[in-house]
């Protein structure tokens, strides 16, 4: 269902090519030894750091407790036809209450952190004005959680639920209130959340917010806007990140890092020759153009500007939104393109997908596994970025408990071992990948997809909330028990 949304957003918004300005890394040939088994030549960095991903309104449930505000995600769900099997995030995981029995799934695992997000209208129901203590204090008894079981919590402010009185009120991410808002509550968090969080993502996916929230309408808020419109959302939500990056830095505690969780438009050599390689660099740079390449350059491209859509901004706007950030977080899920050098004006081509292109449960979910290695690899050439985290990786499968009553997703497992072998060969060669987030922790409330696409590597039986751990998880415990692709 998604292959074709996906594909259509990506093609057709191909501007031309820009002068480069680009910094090299030190990045040094492939180990010809990187192989599952050979333990040695399979091992990732000493200090890698091993976790699972989630977000509030796919896990919490739990919508109207404490206080918490409605956000577009509840508006959105509760909308006849837009979720797929007509369900809400009403209950979801019900991880709100049984955050305790969540983080032993995540300790049984072996794994040393956590990414969670943080939900705005828990803490201000209505975006702005009064805060709601109650609210934030579930992820102060979370945060507690965490750090007894030794866990290191890395906290996202903005996955995709924003209160629903910035909606109403200034149409949310089409006004720059609203970044001024993000701004305003980053900050309230950071004063009193940062003694136990050192690593703040801002913004989950401006991508896919802009893409599918307000151009396609698959998710919340669920418009259809003009490309220049979508163009003036996307500039409003890097100014958003740009204005929290400065509140952050303003309220934080020393030793706290700030940066986003990005799923970067990712341009793969066809072929891996030099002159691929160099126009998957230039592919990738220009289709992040409104987004991380404003945000680490402090420019837009040239191409991008060029464009009639090109969004509204001022001088100074581009100076907030280049605030230097900590690290890039990249979500890394399919091989967005395939790159070949051109001489046309782009300086490449994008080859187009035959429809025989394998993929995972959800169709959109081409599989790549060399998308693991190329999306590090990009933004530390592109950008000199010096600290990368995967912030999501995992796939959808149609596991259940087999007869024997074990969930045998061996699809699964094999998808995680192809991709994490590029991602041993990133590492391998010198690319700064810090740590990984496996998406998911559990099964959970997959947007449109409702509760029909399970991501999570405990299975969850949402009409008992019992969890059951799947293949891929003993899987990933002894990936993180060697550190090394197994
Ligand atoms: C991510 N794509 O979305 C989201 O951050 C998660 O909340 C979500 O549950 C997860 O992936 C699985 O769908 C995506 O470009 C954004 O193909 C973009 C893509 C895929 C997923």
């Amino acid at each position: 269902m998604w292959s074709n949304r996906f594909s259509r957003r990506y093609f057709g918004k191909i501007a031309a090519s820009a002068a480069l300005g680009l910094s090299t890394g030190s990045i040094k040939p492939a180990d010809a030894q990187s192989r599952p088994g050979g333990e040695k030549s399979a091992a990732f960095p000493n200090d890698f750091r091993w976790g699972t991903a989630t977000s509030s309104y796919q896990i919490e449930g739990a919508v109207n407790e404490d206080g918490r505000g409605p956000s577009i995600w509840d508006r959105f769900a509760h909308t006849p036809g837009k979720i797929v099997d007509h369900s809400t995030g009403d209950v979801a995981d019900d991880h709100y209450f049984r955050y305790k029995e969540d983080v032993q799934l995540m300790k049984s695992l072996g794994a040393k952190t956590y990414r969670f997000s943080i939900a705005w209208p828990r803490v201000f129901p209505e975006g702005i004005g009064a805060p709601n203590p109650k609210g934030l204090d579930f992820y102060n008894r979370l945060l507690d959680e965490l750090l007894a079981n030794g866990i290191e919590p890395f906290a996202t402010l903005y996955h995709w639920d924003l209160p629903q009185a910035l909606q109403d009120r200034f149409g949310g991410w089409m006004s720059r209130d609203t970044s001024r808002a993000f701004a305003d509550y980053s900050a309230y968090v950071t004063e009193r959340l940062s003694d136990r969080v050192k690593h703040i993502f801002t913004i989950n996916e401006c991508s896919r917010l802009v893409q599918l929230g307000h151009g396609l309408g698959y998710d919340a808020p669920g418009l259809k806007l003009s490309q220049a419109e979508q163009n003036q959302v996307r500039h409003h939500v890097a100014l958003g990140h740009g204005l929290a990056v400065q509140a952050i830095r303003a309220h934080a505690k020393a030793g706290t890092k700030v940066g986003l969780a990005e799923n970067m438009v990712n341009g793969i050599p066809a072929i891996e020759t030099p002159a691929n390689i160099r126009a998957a660099e230039i592919a990738t740079r220009e289709l992040n153009a409104g987004y991380l390449t404003v945000i680490l350059e402090g420019k837009f491209t040239d191409a991008y500007l060029a464009q009639p859509d090109a969004p509204k901004h001022t001088a100074d706007d581009l100076r907030i939104i280049s605030s230097p950030i900590d690290f890039v977080g990249l979500n890394v899920y399919t091989p967005d393109h395939y790159v070949l050098a051109a001489d046309n004006a782009h300086g490449y081509t994008l080859a187009p997908f035959p429809a025989s292109f394998p993929h995972m449960d959800a169709s959109w979910l081409r599989i790549g596994p060399e998308a693991l290695y190329w999306a590090p690899r990009h933004a530390a050439k592109i950008w000199g970025v010096k600290s990368i985290y995967i912030t999501e990786n995992g796939t959808s499968s149609t596991d259940q408990p087999a007869a024997d009553g074990n969930i045998y997703d061996v699809d699964r497992v094999m998808y995680l071992r192809n991709y994490l072998l590029h991602l041993q060969r990133a590492t391998s060669e010198g690319v700064p990948v810090a740590g990984y987030f496996l998406w998911s922790l559990i099964d959970n409330f997959e947007w449109m997809d409702g509760y029909q696409k399970r991501f999570g590597i405990y299975h969850v039986d949402f009409s008992t909330q019992r969890r059951t751990p799947k293949l891929s998880a003993s899987y990933y415990r002894e990936v993180i028990r060697r550190n090394a692709v197994v």
